[in-house]
């Protein structure tokens, strides 16, 4: 149902929502109802059904799924942004190890809110519709969070998305590659949810689950306890020799060089924002976002091809 909203003004000290008309409830008015107000009744069981009948469907559905994103940070949404868009017919299941997705994009860098961005980004935000000021070389938008949330929203919003979280990337999926030289190509995620995957160590091993997918696209940022998730597990599985580990910050080298880099590094694995920098030895950019927004459009230009080929 289509539904327009119109602000009201407080009437005589009485707090109005705001109207919405069209063929949905009409929201005006409801507080002057407060003696005679009541929900509609419920039973829990309707409540836990609601919830996992669907979490239940959308696992069997995305069970084979045609992209997986791992890791919900700035980078990792954005590339889920772009691809939504482009291709809605393409099943993609992000997955994200926290309970909030957004990765360190909440706030701008430490605990200050506004976030910076250098441009051309900034085409980015237009496209996304995120408000912000135009300082010359760079933009500002007033809280990251709004970045953040606003991008979210969009994400969740595609039919043909599906965001997984508290759940951890343990393991990937691989298959022999053509080439017959001990080489891979990865073919799907192991997963498990988060809490199990902290507690391997203490408790009797609980098996994971798995996603089939012919491309893998991993942004889990630097390393860290969760970070770098992929690229680590490709050293350990020797299909590449060593990581070039993140070198020092230095803003304008290491924001060129991620979204340069951003590639498909082994067959069926894309790597995107700072991911990247422990692959290649790529500098640290500190708290400004550009590369993650465009490294994320590079990642989902990456993954078009594949599926064009
Ligand atoms: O929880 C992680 C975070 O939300 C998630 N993640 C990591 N490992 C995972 C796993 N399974 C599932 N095994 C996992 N999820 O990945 C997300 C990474 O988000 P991020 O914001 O850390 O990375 P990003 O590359 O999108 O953005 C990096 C932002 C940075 S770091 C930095 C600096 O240190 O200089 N500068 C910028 C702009």
């Amino acid at each position: 149902p289509s539904a327009t909203t119109t602000p009201t003004k407080a009437v005589n000290g009485t707090n109005r929502y705001m109207k919405i008309t069209g063929n949905v409830k009409v929201l005006e008015d409801l507080t002057d109802k407060w003696d005679t107000f009541k929900f509609d009744p419920i039973r829990e069981s309707q409540v836990s059904r609601a919830m996992t009948r669907r979490y239940f469907q959308d696992l069997d559905t995305y069970a084979e799924s045609d992209i997986v994103i791992v890791g919900a940070g700035s980078c990792g949404l954005s590339t889920a942004y772009v691809l939504g868009k482009a291709r809605p017919d393409l099943k993609i299941a992000i997955i994200e190890a926290s309970v909030s997705p957004g990765g360190g994009a909440w706030l701008g860098g430490q605990l200050f809110s506004a976030m910076v961005m250098r441009k051309p980004a900034d085409a980015f935000l237009s496209d996304l519709g995120v408000p912000y000021e135009d300082e010359g070389n760079y933009v500002v938008v007033k809280h990251a969070a709004l970045f953040t949330s606003t991008l979210l929203s969009k994400v969740l919003s595609f039919p043909n998305i599906k965001l997984f979280n508290a759940t951890a990337v343990e393991d990937l999926i691989t298959r022999p590659s053509n080439t017959n030289d001990q080489k891979v190509r990865i073919a799907g995620v192991v997963t498990n949810w988060t809490l199990v995957t902290m507690h391997h160590d203490d408790q009797s091993c609980m098996d994971p689950n798995t996603i089939n997918a012919p491309l893998v696209i991993s942004t889990t940022g630097h390393d860290g306890p969760f970070g770098a998730f992929s690229v680590k597990r490709l050293v350990s599985m020797q299909q590449i020799d060593k990581l070039g580990g993140m070198r020092g910050l230095d803003m304008n080298t290491a924001e060129d060089a991620i979204v340069k880099r951003t590639r498909e590094i082994v067959p069926g694995l894309i790597i995107g924002g700072m991911e990247l920098s422990e692959v290649d030895g790529a500098n640290r950019m500190g708290p400004t976002f550009g590369a993650m927004a465009l490294s994320g459009v590079k990642a989902a230009e990456e993954a078009l091809k594949v599926f064009e080929r």
